[in-house]
């Protein structure tokens, strides 16, 4: 599949709002990644380690100010990385991850009252500064996707977030890929799940054929 073979695995990010579509596409690009013959692993944040799942539970349940959520959401990501993506990516497998850094910076950055460029910085000190090779974002309107998010029934607390949050966080996600644009890559999250799960797919492909 690629020119110039890599040893490493594909580190592939989901990024967008509540209710874009990122569970659902990351669950096609991990049967994608495997359909074409690699090894892969899906992986999320909140969450993706033993840790980072008791995190999870805290920081979605208990109310507490801008600064705590932040420093969780990146205690949370330092274990993730460290226990489960990069050993990983070392022994050559793909990592299909449900939200990464960038969330951070939407949301506790754009979204809340935090500095954006503070919390990247946190986050990137936090990691050793590790990045993935590609982050797609799924872009879509925020009354679509509250529409979709309350069509599922209960909400957690972040979710609850009021519409002029959601829009600045779109503005958000969208800034931060315009800032990096080689790492992002947009996708209309509108379409029907199919459609956007075939520009899932292309997105991977293309930068399987390129690294
Ligand atoms: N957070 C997270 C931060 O504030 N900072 C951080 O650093 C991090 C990592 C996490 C919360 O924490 C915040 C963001 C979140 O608010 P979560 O449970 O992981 O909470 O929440 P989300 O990641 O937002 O997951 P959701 O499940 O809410 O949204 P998804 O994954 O974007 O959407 P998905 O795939 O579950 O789809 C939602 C609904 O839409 C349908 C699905 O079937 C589902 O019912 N759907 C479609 N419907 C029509 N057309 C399509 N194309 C559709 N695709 C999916």
């Amino acid at each position: 599949m690629t020119n110039r073979p890599n040893p490493r695995g594909l580190w592939v990010t989901l990024e967008g709002g509540d209710g874009t579509g990122k569970t659902t596409q990351a669950d096609h690009a991990r049967r994608y990644l495997s359909e074409i013959g690699r090894d892969v692993i899906r992986t999320r944040e909140p969450g993706g380690s033993p840790l980072g799942d008791k995190l999870r539970h805290l920081i979605l349940t208990e109310e507490m100010g801008s600064h705590a959520e932040a420093l969780l959401f990146a205690a949370n990501r330092a274990d993730h990385i460290r226990t489960t993506v990069e050993p990983a990516l070392a022994a050559g497998v793909d990592v299909v991850q449900d939200r990464y850094i960038d969330s951070s910076v939407a949301y506790q950055g754009y979204g809340r009252d935090l500095d954006p460029a503070e919390v990247r910085l946190l986050n990137m000190w936090a990691t050793g500064g590790a990045l993935p090779e590609l982050t797609i974002l799924l872009d879509l309107d925020p009354a679509v996707a509250a529409t979709r998010v309350g069509n599922r029934g209960e909400q957690d607390r972040i979710e609850q977030e009021q519409d002029d949050f959601r829009v600045r966080l779109r503005d958000g996600f969208l800034t931060l890929a315009a800032t990096e644009p080689d790492r992002f890559v947009i996708i209309d999250a509108g379409d029907t799940e199919a459609q956007v799960a075939g520009r899932v797919r292309s997105a991977i492909t293309e930068r399987l054929l390129t690294r």
